[in-house]
């Protein structure tokens, strides 16, 4: 049960605060009627219900203590001063002020209220006195998207909690109450964009974009529409061949431009708020415009144009790369590959596209350089990928926090436009003229009971929103807020799980891929050690660890030349060891296993050290966790201790096998003579 609510388990308030928020919530006018108005009223009755004991009444009655609306409804009841306010900010803004001994929760649209409505609830919930508010609120982030990587079938591509809650055996699930709790979530956090299929779409799923299947995926989309968020649909670029047998789908050309401009027709007449499309095309085997000797701009412009009359988007995904490259080939470095393609093509595509860059590079590993495409097309919206899946960063048996993560791809300072030109700025579409923008990630979620397998991984579906939101936000902050709302107010509940999420994601990277170099995951499935698992394959994924040293030469004069894709000072500072930062050491250079770091340490000591220590640190997080038993129900108690078992065998896993391999390969000792076998 209350693994179920996440954060949303709006407790039961006892002792002094509570005659004083029932007072508050006797009667609540609500005005204007839309579907969001409707699931507003749901909410506070949920929520008030269960924190405060009374069932507020719902009025339209302007003397009522708390007044909620949309600033047209409210028109007459504001002061200029507040109106103006709201005026000036986006159509997601809202303030939330203490006026005259009422509360006043007002935004810009329906959508803008609805997120001061949780902005509320979620001050109830961290016990906040109200009547001082005064707060003024808006994004800083334009689109801010979750993406489902669900298949029909009911499996999801990398999810590591359960089965798709959106499909079943072949079906769109008949049952959607939890579809509807899921849109209850993302909207609590501020998330406004959800695509619900894979990107790579096989078979069965290019045939969404079809009368088959559009009815109820319009009933999806109503449910996520009446929370404010808009739904996309990731399709096939070859949907014209698969769908229609016509014998081409090269962008170019007028039957397939015209067959897209039916089929998005088509689209918008089920669903009116459609948001449009994310691509996958020329990636890890899918279809796309290179077929045709075509380049990205073309095929993405192609599906532009259909939309455009619409509004709609398309979201054009930048993780291109040949993954059947040879690995002696050091030339064909994966790294450099989304920069290569697109940069180029900058100027060249329409205003409704967007491209989807992924944070680092390579894909999502425990820690990479931040991608040098971000920022680098000033003529190209841009948004960022996160993966809030931990595909490479535990599967979600692992603990690992990932908002500091995020937080310090957010703050690298690209300097494209000189000194402070962050990702942050860049993908809030503040540096360049971007007409969209934004941040999407890889969504975490399943049909296991607490949604996201590990109770704690709940976190960073929930920091991913708030981070998404307003990106100055701390990640102790978020987490402190998690925390409360999940667990209830407990000092030193909050500090013991503070800690633990805090230290997670060091502690991950200190057990796995050292010092920047990355993988050394087992082949497929990316969960657990081995080492040379990707090392002779044909990804693009390598250490080069050989008896002398280990790192991937990446520097201009002797390596890969993808140093030079950064703007000055970082292309410098990376493309010499000396300057290169330690633990992105191995990302750009091959050194020597006796090269000392930064931190006084050789590389091969730090991989013993470090090894070493991660191992520790989970025994340690075990203990933490096992101290909270009698605060914390069963249910959650005991899914997070079998989780950290888990991970203390796959950590020792990971210790055993990293510094025998680098024992065996160097011959050098450890320093503190630790077993190694
Ligand atoms: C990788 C995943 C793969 C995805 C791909 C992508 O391993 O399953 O299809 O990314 O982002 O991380 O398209």
């Amino acid at each position: 049960e209350k693994m179920y609510h996440m954060w949303l388990q709006y407790n039961s308030i006892d002792g002094p605060d509570l005659q004083a928020y029932q007072k508050l919530f006797e009667e609540v006018a609500l005005m204007g009627s839309s579907s969001i108005m409707e699931v507003i009223k749901e909410e506070l009755n949920i929520a008030i219900k269960n924190m405060l004991h009374i069932s507020p009444k719902i009025t339209t009655n302007q003397k009522a203590k708390i007044v909620i609306g949309n600033i047209n409804q409210l028109n007459e009841l504001l002061e200029n001063k507040k109106k103006q306010e709201i005026e000036s900010m986006s159509n997601e803004g809202y303030l939330l002020y203490f006026f005259e001994e009422q509360l006043y929760v007002v935004g810009k649209t329906d959508q803008a209220v609805l997120y001061g409505t949780f902005h509320l609830l979620r001050l109830i919930q961290l016990r906040r006195t109200l009547n001082t508010l005064n707060i003024s609120e808006q994004p800083t982030n334009q689109l801010r998207m979750l993406n489902q990587w669900d298949n029909l079938d009911g499996s999801i591509e990398r999810g590591y909690s359960g089965n798709s809650i959106f499909y079943e055996a072949g079906k769109i699930v008949r049952d959607k109450s939890r579809l509807k709790d899921y849109a209850r979530f993302l909207a609590s956090i501020g998330i406004n964009a959800i695509s619900i299929n894979n990107v790579n779409v096989w078979e069965e799923e290019t045939f969404f974009i079809t009368e088959k299947y559009l009815p109820e995926i319009k009933e999806i989309s109503d449910i996520f529409h009446s929370y404010g968020v808009q739904l996309f649909l990731s399709i096939n670029f070859a949907s014209p061949i698969a769908i229609d047998h016509l014998e081409t789908a090269d962008p170019l050309q007028p039957e397939v431009m015209q067959w897209w401009s039916n089929k998005v027709k088509e689209i918008y007449d089920y669903i009116p708020t459609f948001g449009g499309f994310v691509v996958k095309a020329d990636s890890e085997h899918r279809p796309g415009p290179f077929t045709y000797d075509r380049d990205h701009a073309d095929g993405a412009n192609m599906l532009a144009e259909a939309l455009a009359p619409y509004d709609g988007k398309v979201i054009w995904r930048c993780f291109v790369y040949n993954c059947v490259q040879d690995w002696r080939d050091r030339n064909t470095d994966r790294a450099r590959a989304a920069y290569d393609h697109f940069k180029p093509l900058d100027g060249r595509f329409h205003p409704n596209v967007i491209l989807q860059i992924k944070n680092g590079p390579m894909d999502f590993q425990v820690r990479e350089p931040v991608s040098p495409l971000i920022g680098a097309m000033e003529k190209t919206n841009q948004m960022i990928e996160f993966q809030v899946a931990q595909e490479y960063t535990g599967q979600q048996k692992d603990l690992c926090y990932l908002i500091p993560q995020w937080k310090e791809v957010l703050e690298f300072d690209t300097h494209i436009k000189g000194v402070g030109t962050t990702i942050e700025k860049i993908v809030a579409g503040n540096i360049h003229p971007y007409r969209y923008s934004g941040i999407a990630a890889v969504s975490n979620i399943g049909n296991d009971q607490n949604w996201t397998g590990h109770t704690l991984a709940q976190a960073n579906l929930y920091g991913y929103g708030r981070l998404t939101w307003n990106p100055s936000l701390g990640s102790e902050e978020i987490a402190k807020e998690w925390i409360i709302q999940t667990f209830g107010k407990n000092a030193n509940l909050e500090s013991v799980i503070l800690e633990m999420l805090l230290e997670s994601w060091e502690i991950y990277e200190n057990y796995t891929a050292p010092l920047g170099v990355g993988w050394m995951v087992t082949p497929g499935i990316h969960y657990g050690p081995n080492i040379d698992g990707y090392e002779y394959s044909r990804w693009g994924t390598y250490h080069f660890a050989d008896r002398d040293g280990i790192g991937v030469d990446r520097t201009k004069e002797t390596g890969t030349g993808y140093t030079e894709q950064y703007a000055e000072p970082n292309k410098s500072v990376y493309n010499s060891p000396t300057t290169c930062p330690d633990d992105l050491l191995l990302f750009f250079h091959h050194v020597p296993y006796k090269y000392t770091l930064k931190n006084g340490k050789t590389v091969i000591q730090h991989i013993y050290d470090t090894h070493f220590k991660g191992l520790e640190q989970v025994k340690e997080l075990r203990k933490k966790w096992n101290s909270l038993e009698s605060e914390i129900d069963d249910a959650r108690f005991e899914n997070v201790r079998e989780r950290l078992a888990l991970q203390e065998d796959n950590a020792r896993e990971w210790c055993d096998q990293i510094n025998t391999y680098f024992y065996r390969k160097s011959g050098i000792q450890d320093q503190h003579q630790r077993t190694i076998y």
